[in-house]
């Protein structure tokens, strides 16, 4: 049986692989770091029904030696490094914290496996905030950095030391420079799950108004179930390299808020104000990605298509707020 480490497993993407990867028969050890409320932090697992059959482990990312000595007793098949403090918008107020878990903690998952068990194939969760101000108009994998944001730098590092590890050390160490990827399971300060709770709240008479910042950025947005499969896809090649995952297509805030309120019969014009708070310091204006690498190599395609990503998360919100029916 095959066994996995994931960091991060209490996130978004981290409940998604670890479904994918017990579906596959893995044994699957799931980190997370210590909080007082440990009932709730495990609330996307017990969600997708899989809370009681994922191994948790206490572990911090910026805590090296608890990493090494879970390396070192379960000496995994992979490890796929996905915690960070993965808001960007919060990396301006706490830039010392995102350097110390997005950049370094990156950083003490390589050691661990370098030290603990260097047979163990490694996935770092990078992303096309990297990219930040676009020096392309489609990214891919070889397309330059322009990071606008303590995350994205702090990635960047992540990222650059994932490749060097590879060059130096030899280690089966892979970088997904992963665009937006959604769910009814995303956290609810990022825009997508923002605009499908407040929709499910206005239709449900809950609440009148909600407030976004720009809705003119664009982003790639795709299903965070079909990322998880393209992460593991990259650990089951024959050597260790790095791809962009995206669906090539790019749509506004404004339009994906069309979009959720259209799901619920409402016009966002209604019911969306913007508030020059929730404005960003430096704004990333549009990602597109170029995912034929990961086509060609992987045979990985997106499945799912914005319009039912949001329709999946307004009715999850729906559920969520109380409503009988969708
Ligand atoms: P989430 O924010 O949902 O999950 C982040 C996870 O990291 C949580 O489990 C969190 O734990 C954990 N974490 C935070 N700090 C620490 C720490 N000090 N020690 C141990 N664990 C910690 O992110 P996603 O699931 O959306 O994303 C997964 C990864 O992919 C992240 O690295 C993100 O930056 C990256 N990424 C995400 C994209 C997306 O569109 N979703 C796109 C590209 C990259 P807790 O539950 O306790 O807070
Ligand atoms: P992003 O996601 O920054 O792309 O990072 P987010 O959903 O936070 O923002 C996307 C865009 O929407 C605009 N926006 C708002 N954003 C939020 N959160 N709240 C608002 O009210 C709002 N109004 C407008 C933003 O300005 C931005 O342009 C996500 C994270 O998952 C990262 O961890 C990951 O690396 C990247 O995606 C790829």
């Amino acid at each position: 049986m095959p066994r996995a480490i994931i960091t991060g497993v209490t996130g978004q993407d981290g409940a998604y692989l670890a479904q994918f990867l017990l579906q596959r028969n893995y044994e699957v050890i799931g980190l997370m770091r210590r909080s007082a409320s440990t009932d709730i932090v495990g609330e996307r697992l017990r969600w997708l029904g899989i809370l009681d059959d994922v191994r948790l482990i206490e572990a911090d990312l910026v805590d090296l030696s608890s990493l090494i000595r879970v390396v070192e007793k379960y000496r995994p098949d992979e490890v796929y490094n996905l915690a960070a403090q993965s808001f960007v918008g919060t990396s301006w107020q706490q830039p010392i914290l995102t350097g110390h878990v997005t950049g370094l903690g990156a950083v003490n998952v390589l050691e661990a496996v370098r030290i603990a068990h260097p047979q163990t194939r490694f996935y770092q969760a990078s992303s096309s905030e990297m990219f930040g101000k676009i020096q392309e108009p489609v990214q891919r994998e070889r397309t330059p950095f322009h990071p606008r944001s303590p995350y994205a730098a702090a990635k960047l590092y992540a990222h650059w030391m994932t490749i060097n590890y590879r060059e130096s050390f030899g280690l089966f160490a892979c970088s997904g420079i992963l665009f937006n990827h959604e769910s009814p399971l995303r956290g609810i300060e990022f825009v997508t799950r923002k605009v499908t709770d407040g929709v499910a709240r206005i239709r449900l008479g809950k609440a009148n108004k909600l407030q976004l910042g720009n809705l003119d950025a664009s982003r790639d947005w795709g299903h965070a179930r079909d990322y998880v499969r393209a992460m593991w896809l990259m650990l089951q090649q024959t050597e260790p390299d790095d791809y962009v995952v995206a669906t090539g297509r790019t749509v506004s805030i404004r339009e994906m808020v069309r979009v959720a309120f259209d799901c619920v019969g409402l016009k966002y014009e209604d019911h969306v104000e913007t508030r020059a708070d929730l404005l960003r310091p430096a704004e990333v204006d549009l990602l597109l990605g170029d995912a034929s690498k990961a086509r060609e190599k992987l045979g990985w395609a997106p499945t799912i298509v914005l319009e039912d990503l949001i329709a999946e998360m307004v009715q999850a919100d729906l559920v969520r707020h109380g409503a009988t029916t969708g």
